[in-house]
Protein backbone atom coordinates (compact mmCIF):
# COMPACT_ATOMS: atom_id res chain seq x y z
CA UNK A 1 0.00 0.00 0.00
CA UNK A 2 2.87 2.57 1.23
CA UNK A 3 4.94 1.43 -1.50
CA UNK A 4 2.56 1.83 -4.01
CA UNK A 5 1.73 5.28 -3.08
CA UNK A 6 4.76 6.91 -4.75
CA UNK A 7 4.16 5.58 -8.02
CA UNK A 8 0.35 6.27 -7.86
CA UNK A 9 0.60 10.08 -7.14
CA UNK A 10 3.57 10.21 -9.48
CA UNK A 11 1.43 8.83 -12.32
CA UNK A 12 -1.22 11.29 -11.08
CA UNK A 13 0.83 13.99 -11.60
CA UNK A 14 2.42 13.12 -14.67
CA UNK A 15 -1.26 12.78 -15.93
CA UNK A 16 -2.27 16.33 -14.77
CA UNK A 17 0.34 17.82 -16.02
CA UNK A 18 -0.12 16.89 -19.29
CA UNK A 19 -3.82 17.04 -19.51
CA UNK A 20 -3.35 21.07 -18.46
CA UNK A 21 -0.77 21.20 -20.88
CA UNK A 22 -3.25 19.90 -23.48
CA UNK A 23 -6.17 21.85 -22.40
CA UNK A 24 -3.93 25.44 -22.26
CA UNK A 25 -2.70 24.39 -25.89
CA UNK A 26 -6.19 23.69 -27.33
CA UNK A 27 -7.06 26.95 -26.42
CA UNK A 28 -4.75 29.35 -28.13
CA UNK A 29 -2.51 27.93 -30.64
CA UNK A 30 0.90 29.81 -32.01
CA UNK A 31 1.09 29.56 -36.02
CA UNK A 32 4.45 29.55 -37.17
CA UNK A 33 4.17 32.05 -40.29
CA UNK A 34 5.09 30.32 -43.51
CA UNK A 35 5.78 26.86 -41.24
CA UNK A 36 9.73 28.34 -40.87
CA UNK A 37 10.79 31.81 -41.79
CA UNK A 38 9.64 35.22 -42.37
CA UNK A 39 11.36 36.30 -45.48
CA UNK A 40 11.75 36.51 -49.06
CA UNK A 41 9.39 34.42 -51.11
CA UNK A 42 9.26 34.21 -54.87
CA UNK A 43 5.84 33.68 -55.10
CA UNK A 44 3.89 37.11 -53.88
CA UNK A 45 0.79 35.13 -52.25
CA UNK A 46 3.55 32.67 -50.53
CA UNK A 47 2.37 33.44 -46.89
CA UNK A 48 -1.47 33.99 -48.14
CA UNK A 49 -1.61 30.60 -49.22
CA UNK A 50 -0.12 29.03 -46.55
CA UNK A 51 -2.36 31.28 -43.97
CA UNK A 52 -5.54 30.28 -46.09
CA UNK A 53 -4.38 26.52 -44.95
CA UNK A 54 -4.23 27.19 -41.67
CA UNK A 55 -7.22 27.08 -39.12
CA UNK A 56 -7.05 30.50 -36.78
CA UNK A 57 -9.04 31.13 -33.99
CA UNK A 58 -9.92 34.42 -32.11
CA UNK A 59 -6.66 34.73 -29.44
CA UNK A 60 -4.22 32.56 -31.52
CA UNK A 61 -0.75 33.66 -31.93
CA UNK A 62 1.68 34.45 -35.24
CA UNK A 63 4.88 33.29 -34.53
CA UNK A 64 6.71 35.15 -37.15
CA UNK A 65 10.40 34.19 -37.11
CA UNK A 66 13.22 36.72 -38.76
CA UNK A 67 16.47 38.06 -37.23
CA UNK A 68 16.35 41.81 -35.76
CA UNK A 69 17.44 44.45 -38.21
CA UNK A 70 16.98 41.78 -41.16
CA UNK A 71 13.18 42.28 -41.64
CA UNK A 72 10.25 43.56 -39.11
CA UNK A 73 6.54 42.97 -39.34
CA UNK A 74 4.34 46.07 -39.41
CA UNK A 75 0.63 45.58 -39.88
CA UNK A 76 -1.07 47.40 -41.86
CA UNK A 77 -4.75 47.56 -43.57
CA UNK A 78 -5.46 45.12 -46.45
CA UNK A 79 -5.84 48.15 -48.55
CA UNK A 80 -2.35 49.09 -48.13
CA UNK A 81 -1.54 45.65 -48.12
CA UNK A 82 -2.16 45.51 -52.01
CA UNK A 83 0.00 48.53 -52.36
CA UNK A 84 2.89 47.32 -50.08
CA UNK A 85 2.06 50.94 -48.10
CA UNK A 86 3.66 50.75 -44.92
CA UNK A 87 3.43 54.35 -44.12
CA UNK A 88 -0.41 54.59 -41.97
CA UNK A 89 0.84 51.00 -39.69
CA UNK A 90 0.44 52.02 -36.02
CA UNK A 91 1.81 48.55 -35.08
CA UNK A 92 4.96 47.78 -35.19
CA UNK A 93 7.31 44.91 -34.83
CA UNK A 94 10.65 45.43 -34.93
CA UNK A 95 12.24 42.69 -32.36
CA UNK A 96 13.29 39.15 -33.55
CA UNK A 97 10.45 36.59 -33.78
CA UNK A 98 7.96 38.97 -33.23
CA UNK A 99 4.49 37.19 -31.53
CA UNK A 100 1.74 38.76 -33.02
CA UNK A 101 -2.19 38.01 -31.02
CA UNK A 102 -5.01 37.26 -33.26
CA UNK A 103 -7.13 39.04 -30.82
CA UNK A 104 -10.02 39.34 -32.86
CA UNK A 105 -12.32 37.78 -36.05
CA UNK A 106 -11.95 40.09 -38.91
CA UNK A 107 -8.94 40.39 -41.37
CA UNK A 108 -5.14 40.85 -40.92
CA UNK A 109 -2.20 42.00 -42.60
CA UNK A 110 0.96 41.99 -42.46
CA UNK A 111 4.17 43.51 -44.39
CA UNK A 112 8.44 43.83 -44.08
CA UNK A 113 8.33 47.40 -43.93
CA UNK A 114 12.27 47.26 -45.69
CA UNK A 115 12.25 48.94 -48.58
CA UNK A 116 11.77 45.95 -51.67
CA UNK A 117 11.15 43.59 -49.03
CA UNK A 118 7.02 43.54 -49.31
CA UNK A 119 7.33 43.67 -53.37
CA UNK A 120 9.97 40.41 -52.69
CA UNK A 121 6.75 38.67 -51.07
CA UNK A 122 6.67 39.19 -47.40
CA UNK A 123 3.23 40.33 -47.00
CA UNK A 124 0.34 38.50 -45.65
CA UNK A 125 -3.14 38.84 -45.49
CA UNK A 126 -5.21 36.38 -43.06
CA UNK A 127 -8.64 36.35 -41.98
CA UNK A 128 -10.14 35.11 -38.29
CA UNK A 129 -13.29 33.42 -38.21
CA UNK A 130 -16.14 34.33 -36.10
CA UNK A 131 -16.24 32.85 -33.15
CA UNK A 132 -19.32 30.74 -33.10
CA UNK A 133 -22.20 32.20 -30.95
CA UNK A 134 -23.01 29.66 -28.03
CA UNK A 135 -20.18 27.49 -28.84
CA UNK A 136 -21.68 24.38 -26.86
CA UNK A 137 -24.82 23.57 -29.49
CA UNK A 138 -23.14 25.45 -32.47
CA UNK A 139 -20.51 22.68 -33.54
CA UNK A 140 -20.23 19.52 -31.94
CA UNK A 141 -20.23 17.14 -34.50
CA UNK A 142 -17.51 17.65 -37.38
CA UNK A 143 -19.25 16.57 -40.65
CA UNK A 144 -17.36 14.58 -42.77
CA UNK A 145 -17.51 16.49 -45.93
CA UNK A 146 -15.80 19.81 -44.39
CA UNK A 147 -15.55 21.81 -41.20
CA UNK A 148 -18.94 23.59 -40.63
CA UNK A 149 -17.98 26.82 -38.85
CA UNK A 150 -18.22 30.07 -40.76
CA UNK A 151 -14.90 30.27 -42.06
CA UNK A 152 -15.11 32.71 -44.50
CA UNK A 153 -11.60 31.50 -46.51
CA UNK A 154 -11.03 29.50 -49.61
CA UNK A 155 -12.60 26.63 -49.82
CA UNK A 156 -10.58 23.72 -48.39
CA UNK A 157 -9.16 21.04 -51.82
CA UNK A 158 -8.86 17.18 -51.47
CA UNK A 159 -5.52 18.07 -49.69
CA UNK A 160 -6.56 19.75 -47.19
CA UNK A 161 -7.46 16.45 -45.47
CA UNK A 162 -4.31 15.23 -44.19
CA UNK A 163 -5.84 13.35 -41.45
CA UNK A 164 -8.45 10.67 -41.66
CA UNK A 165 -11.98 11.80 -41.17
CA UNK A 166 -13.48 11.21 -37.72
CA UNK A 167 -15.52 8.30 -37.24
CA UNK A 168 -19.16 9.15 -38.03
CA UNK A 169 -20.55 8.52 -34.06
CA UNK A 170 -18.40 11.54 -32.33
CA UNK A 171 -19.43 11.02 -28.82
CA UNK A 172 -17.12 10.64 -26.25
CA UNK A 173 -13.85 10.01 -27.02
CA UNK A 174 -12.21 11.56 -29.93
CA UNK A 175 -8.81 12.19 -29.56
CA UNK A 176 -7.01 15.63 -28.60
CA UNK A 177 -6.11 16.81 -32.09
CA UNK A 178 -4.36 19.69 -31.74
CA UNK A 179 -5.12 20.97 -34.95
CA UNK A 180 -8.70 19.80 -34.94
CA UNK A 181 -11.03 22.95 -35.74
CA UNK A 182 -13.55 21.82 -32.77
CA UNK A 183 -11.66 21.86 -29.64
CA UNK A 184 -14.99 22.02 -27.28
CA UNK A 185 -15.90 18.61 -27.42
CA UNK A 186 -12.78 17.14 -27.36
CA UNK A 187 -12.20 19.42 -24.63
CA UNK A 188 -14.77 18.32 -22.08
CA UNK A 189 -14.25 14.78 -23.05
CA UNK A 190 -10.32 15.63 -21.82
CA UNK A 191 -11.37 17.04 -18.80
CA UNK A 192 -13.72 14.81 -17.70
CA UNK A 193 -11.42 11.96 -18.40
CA UNK A 194 -8.62 14.23 -16.37
CA UNK A 195 -11.05 14.01 -13.69
CA UNK A 196 -12.27 10.61 -13.21
CA UNK A 197 -8.53 9.63 -13.99
CA UNK A 198 -7.54 11.98 -11.01
CA UNK A 199 -10.93 9.82 -8.95
CA UNK A 200 -9.46 6.89 -9.59
CA UNK A 201 -5.99 7.21 -8.66
CA UNK A 202 -7.15 9.15 -5.18
CA UNK A 203 -9.13 6.03 -4.86
CA UNK A 204 -6.13 4.04 -5.71
CA UNK A 205 -3.73 5.38 -3.02
C1 LIG B 1 -2.03 23.01 -47.61
O1 LIG B 1 -1.97 21.80 -46.85
C2 LIG B 1 -1.85 20.64 -47.65
C3 LIG B 1 -1.91 19.44 -46.74
O2 LIG B 1 -0.92 19.51 -45.76
C4 LIG B 1 -0.57 20.70 -48.46
O3 LIG B 1 -0.47 19.57 -49.29
C5 LIG B 1 -0.58 21.95 -49.31
O4 LIG B 1 0.65 22.06 -49.98
C6 LIG B 1 -0.77 23.15 -48.43
N1 LIG B 1 -0.87 24.34 -49.25
C7 LIG B 1 -0.13 25.40 -48.98
C8 LIG B 1 -0.33 26.55 -49.90
O5 LIG B 1 0.64 25.46 -48.03
C1 LIG C 1 13.91 33.01 -33.20
O1 LIG C 1 13.40 31.71 -33.49
C2 LIG C 1 14.34 30.88 -34.15
C3 LIG C 1 13.64 29.59 -34.51
O2 LIG C 1 12.95 29.06 -33.43
C4 LIG C 1 15.53 30.64 -33.23
O3 LIG C 1 16.49 29.85 -33.88
C5 LIG C 1 16.15 31.98 -32.86
O4 LIG C 1 17.18 31.79 -31.93
C6 LIG C 1 15.10 32.91 -32.27
N1 LIG C 1 15.69 34.21 -32.04
C7 LIG C 1 15.50 34.88 -30.91
C8 LIG C 1 16.19 36.21 -30.80
O5 LIG C 1 14.83 34.44 -29.99
CU1 LIG D 1 12.04 41.85 -44.83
Amino acid sequence: MARGGLSSSALVFLFLCCAGFLVSSSFAKTHIVGGGKWTYQTSPTFYDDWAANQTFEVNDDLLFVYAKASHNVWVVTVADLATCNAENSVEKYEDANATISLYRSGDFAFLCEYPGHCTQGMKMKLTVPEAPAGSPGSAPAPSPEEESAPAPQVAPTPEDLQSPPPPPDSTDTSPPEPSAATSLPSLSALVVGSLSAYLAALFIL
